[in-house]
């Protein structure tokens, strides 16, 4: 069996370099199909089982506005990657976390790449990778791209996570009452629209569904029964937490990753260098 292993980040958090050093000689570039954006794949080395890496399109969200969104969530929908090596600036690290977190709803097994751990560490913060796991439910390992460190350690946890199937745990990103309302409206599509979009993953589905995303709007075909029913469950999220559904599920996101990033890292020494 050939695993598939798809490489996914924020532009510039060094996924073009980390991929030279997952990968020896043996690339594919070519396009992907019917859009002029590049197509990277190559063999991951030093591994003892058969899996290739696919290199996706720097992207901020999975939100499906620019074509480099569009062509890195098809990917993840449509060809159902077996681990998402997920790279994560890690002197960014809290705005770089808010890919994964919409990325850990997709339920795919992943490992967090941590990056640039050379310029971290220069800073004097200290990550806690054990905490990380806990807290974000799947493992992370340090590295640097650039001074080829911690590559070994990567291609050895990908191995060890690519068969669990799923992500290792699910952590509560959302709090209860905005969960309690995704699980009803989850129940609701199953119940009422037992055909709708059924390749996507659940919880996925549940929050493009609610934040009216505009391919999912456009599967859904005009259907007034479901947009009525979406209407309400977007009501009561805006009645919980006094803000439109978009800025109140951001929010909740962010919420979530500061409060983990700050049980997980600490300060060691005093420096200048600003950590973000
Ligand atoms: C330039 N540590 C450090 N310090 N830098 C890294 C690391 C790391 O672990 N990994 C990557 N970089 P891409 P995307 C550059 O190109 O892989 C650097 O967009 C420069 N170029 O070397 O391209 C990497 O594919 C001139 O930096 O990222 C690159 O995700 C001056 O991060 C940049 C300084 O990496 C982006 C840096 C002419």
């Amino acid at each position: 069996m050939k695993y598939k292993i798809a490489l996914v980040g924020n532009p510039n958090s060094g996924k073009t370099t980390l991929f030279n050093c997952l990968t020896g000689s043996n690339l594919y570039v070519g396009n992907w199909p019917g859009v002029t954006v590049e197509k990277k794949e190559g063999d991951l080395r030093g591994t003892s089982k058969d899996m290739t890496l696919v290199d996706l399109p720097g992207i901020y969200s999975l939100a499906p506005y620019s074509m480099d969104e569009i062509v890195s969530r098809n990917f993840l929908l449509d060809e159902r990657p077996d681990l998402i090596i997920n790279i994560i600036d890690a002197s960014n690290i809290e705005r770089n976390l808010y890919l994964s977190t919409q990325l850990m709803e997709l339920n795919c097994p992943m490992v967090g790449a941590l990056n640039m751990m050379d310029v971290v560490k220069k800073t004097g913060v200290e990550i806690d990778v054990r905490e990380m796991e806990k807290i974000f439910g799947y493992p992370f390992i340090e590295i640097s791209a650039q001074k080829e460190t911690g590559i070994d350690e990567l291609i050895k946890e990908v191995e060890k996570t690519v068969d669990i199937k799923r992500l290792k745990e699910f952590p509560q990103i959302f709090p209860p009452d905005i969960t309690t309302i995704f699980n009803e409206f989850d129940a609701l599509i199953q119940n009422k629209y037992p055909e709708l979009l059924p390749d996507y993953p659940r919880l996925f589905r549940v929050i493009k569904l609610i934040e009216k995303d505009e391919e999912v709007l456009l599967k859904i075909d005009k259907n007034i029964e479901l947009l009525a029913d979406i209407g309400i469950a977007r009501k009561k999220i805006e009645m919980l937490s006094n803000h439109d559904v978009d800025s109140a599920i951001a929010d909740y996101r962010y919420r979530f990753i500061t409060d983990g990033i700050n049980k997980a890292t600490k300060k060691t020494k005093e420096q200048n260098i600003p950590f973000q």
